[in-house]
């Protein structure tokens, strides 16, 4: 399977981690994301008319949306990254991957414009990403009261990956992360998990601030 990826993008990221989580072997095709913007050259852009990387190809066929790909490599290495199949898990996993959407258009907006200088209202794109990163915090607390540490389920799924990278880097667009304590633990609980991988920004549990202190212990 060969990915055309940039190690700086997020949603290209989210497709290296769910391939090491699931344990399959990628061939990484670098693109000139920046400055070169090569995907929106004449060879990515007859694979990808949208302009935009990650793009997945598997002998003929050929995907351009993450959530797509994210559930292609749980499918073929990993069911288990797909829920348990009962229905209300099944939806909750499927609002989640939709609303990864968000993630990338806010807090991947407002980093874009941070990093690389792209033009954008910076105000609103951090207002729209503190707005999907309070939803965010709610469904996991819901999710923490039925008992459940991840998103659609008490495992992790395609889901808790499609959300991760723009929430963890969500701090680069200038959107800090501290009124979130349940997306903090839900971060470390992915951090830690067996053949987890980093990316620039995003450290094997490098958030070393404590979520409880013992009584006695300041
Ligand atoms: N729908 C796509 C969106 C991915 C996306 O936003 N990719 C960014 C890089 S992180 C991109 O290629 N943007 C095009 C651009 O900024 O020119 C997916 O989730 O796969």
């Amino acid at each position: 399977m060969k990915l055309y990826d940039y190690v700086l993008s997020p949603s290209c990221y989210k497709v290296r981690l769910m391939a090491a989580l699931t344990g399959v072997k990628l061939e990484i095709r670098a693109v000139d994301f920046h400055p070169g913007a090569e995907h929106r050259g004449p060879e990515l852009m007859a694979l990808n008319p949208a302009g935009s990387i990650p793009i997945l190809e598997d002998g003929d066929l050929i995907l351009t949306e993450s959530a797509a790909m994210l559930t292609y490599l749980a499918a073929k290495a990993g069911p288990e990254w797909l829920g348990s199949g009962a229905p209300e898990e099944t939806a909750r996993l499927q609002q989640w991957l939709s609303f990864a959407h968000r993630l990338t258009a806010s807090l991947g907006g407002a980093r874009l414009h941070e990093m690389l200088l792209r033009p954008g209202d910076i105000g609103t794109l951090q207002a729209q990403g503190i707005a999907a990163l309070r939803e965010l915090e709610a469904g996991l607390v819901e999710q923490g009261l039925r008992g459940m540490r991840f998103l659609a389920s008490d495992r992790p799924t395609v889901a808790d990956i499609a959300c991760f990278p723009y929430v963890a880097l969500a701090p680069d667009g200038g959107v800090p992360l501290d009124p979130y304590p349940a997306i903090r633990l839900w971060s470390r609980a992915i951090r830690s998990l067996d053949n987890f991988i980093e990316m620039p920004g995003i450290h094997r549990l490098h958030e070393l601030k404590r979520e409880h202190v013992e009584p006695g212990e300041v």
